[in-house]
């Protein structure tokens, strides 16, 4: 077997809650995934990413995990998630969990048992708690703030009943950070890594990889907006600690014991060099990179954010990752500005992110063109964000809507559940599954071409990429392999180089490629 497999995988990011309902709780599951993979199989994916499916009080929808080596009851047990890996396999698909090493649950024992315990005691350590600032410990040990809004700082009562130490969470009060300085912590994630690798799982796509490590001191961060992204400020103290490489070499000599496993870290790192650290030879096998996540759907935008994704791994000679949308960002057709061009603009990006060389991740639903939901009324929101942000950020929920199957009417075969986790937009009955199936012009079908196109042609080899001549708003680049992408992201239609079409996104009359369109030639 090929043992890198994942150098020019295409990963399929289930989002477990919302991909397929198998026992009528309104929630995806594991056993609606195993349902799922004829889809799957005929789409031409090589590999899954499950998000987190171990056991949680879902605060942060599974990424506040409280026994990280079970499978929480919403979404099965350990023997659906045995199938899924049986099945999956059988069809020559991968299977990759999420795991969260950066924090856990405020319900898992550990920090139970860190609240029920002394300030200095071993239970504390596991934890990041420290004694709050001012004269009677009333204001938070420093100034960071919580990813998802307000102070990263939440007080504890102590166990006499006194105010009490405070403890870090970058996330949601719900997810305490762990102190990665503790051996015990890298110990328990060494046995949930053999515990899911031991029963077949393929690898993992490893939440928040620039995180963990903290500077000692947990000094204060330069400038304290709200709202921040990561690692947007090269300075941020809470993200990127140099630490953070010693862990991912821990756990890469774990994996190395596995050794057609894979490691993707979710590294939101801008600058190139520091990106390069995290995708050396003995730390992740690849990291997401986020900068065409980024990019606005203009030419100069996109053309440096691939030069930089692509210059990034160049470093150390690292494989690249793309990705266009993911549970944590807006739909790429709402991104791109919505309606009829929004979501010719995220045809013409998947063209342009299926014609590089490296592995592609693909968000369930992204396939189907689906846009955000952006018009969730206040009481059906769930993430987190929205409570903490003081309902000033709606937060992720538009991008997490269930997959629309089949039928007139929501749920549109995902659940026999009428009321799904996230209510489903009526007019999602023109973008089912079974509807694109039968329409040779859907996106669906697009993809499917698309990606087959990418499995079988020789054109898709080689890993060196060249710029051609084209005018401003346009993009053309050469693969090694022969395959030349065409982007026009400008407003006038523009005619084709020389060649076969082999694809498109949109249509090409008389060899000329419209705005918001992209062409495959060879
Ligand atoms: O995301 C970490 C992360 O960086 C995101 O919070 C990101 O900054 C934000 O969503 C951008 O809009 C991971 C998971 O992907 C996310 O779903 C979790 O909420 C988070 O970790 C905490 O575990």
């Amino acid at each position: 077997m090929d043992s890198r497999w994942w150098s020019h995988a295409l990963f399929y990011q289930v989002y477990p809650r919302s991909f397929r309902d198998s026992d009528s709780d309104g929630v995806g599951d594991l056993d609606g995934v195993s349902a799922g993979l004829d889809y799957l199989e005929s789409l031409g994916v090589d590999a899954i990413w499950l998000n987190p499916v171990m056991v949680s009080p879902m605060a942060d929808h599974g990424y506040d995990v409280a026994d990280p080596r079970d499978i929480d009851p919403l979404f099965g047990d350990l023997a659906a998630m045995d199938r899924l890996v049986e099945a999956a396999h059988a069809r020559g698909i991968k299977v990759t969990m999420d795991l969260v090493p950066n924090h856990t649950s405020s319900a898992h024992p550990w920090f139970q048992a860190a609240l029920a315990a002394a300030p200095g005691s071993a239970e504390r350590e596991r934890y990041i708690f420290r004694d709050g600032a001012g004269p009677d410990g009333s204001r938070p040990p420093n100034n960071w703030l919580s990813i998802f809004g307000g102070p990263a700082w939440t007080r504890v009562t102590e166990p006499d009943g006194s105010p009490g130490q405070w403890y870090l969470h970058l996330f949601d009060a719900e997810q305490p950070d762990l102190n990665w300085d503790n051996p015990e912590v890298f110990a328990d994630l060494e046995t949930t890594l053999r515990f899911w690798l031991d029963r077949g799982v393929d690898g993992f796509r490893i939440d928040v990889a620039h995180g963990m490590a903290k500077p000692p001191g947990l000094p204060d961060m330069p400038t304290a907006k709200p709202e921040m992204l990561l690692a947007e400020m090269d300075d941020d103290p809470r993200f990127n600690h140099d630490g953070v490489h010693d862990i991912h070499r821990a756990i890469r000599r774990v994996f190395d014991d596995y050794p057609c496993a894979v490691a993707i870290g979710e590294v939101w790192v801008y600058d190139s060099e520091q990106f390069s650290r995290y995708v050396r030879p003995d730390e992740l096998h690849l990291g997401f990179n986020f900068r065409l996540v980024r990019a606005d759907f203009d030419a100069r935008d996109i053309r440096s954010a691939i030069e930089n994704s692509l210059a990034a791994v160049d470093l150390v000679d690292a494989v690249p990752t793309w990705t266009l949308a993911n549970h944590d960002v807006e739909r790429p057709p709402t991104r791109y500005g919505g309606g009829t061009a929004g979501l010719a603009r995220a045809r013409a990006m998947a063209l342009v992110m299926l014609a590089l060389p490296g592995a592609v991740f693909l968000y369930n639903g992204e396939e189907l063109g689906l846009p955000n939901v952006d018009d969730l009324p206040d009481e059906a929101l769930q993430d987190p964000v929205w409570e903490r942000s003081g309902h000033t950020r709606r937060g992720r929920d538009g991008c997490r809507i269930p997959m629309p199957w089949s039928g007139e009417t929501p749920p549109f075969g995902f659940s026999d559940h009428p009321d799904t986790w996230l209510p489903m937009p009526p007019e999602w009955a023109a973008l089912t599954v079974e509807k694109q199936l039968a329409d040779p012009a859907s996106t669906l079908a697009f993809y499917r071409r698309a990606i087959g196109l990418r499995r079988a042609r020789e054109e898709f080899s080689g890993s060196a990429v060249e710029w051609l001549d084209s005018p401003t708003d346009v993009l053309v680049f050469h693969r090694s392999g022969g395959l030349v992408c065409v982007l026009n992201a400008g407003a006038v239609p523009i005619p084709l180089p020389e060649g076969e079409v082999l694809l498109a996104s949109g249509p090409v009359l008389d060899g000329t490629l419209p705005p918001d369109t992209a062409a495959w030639l060879v």
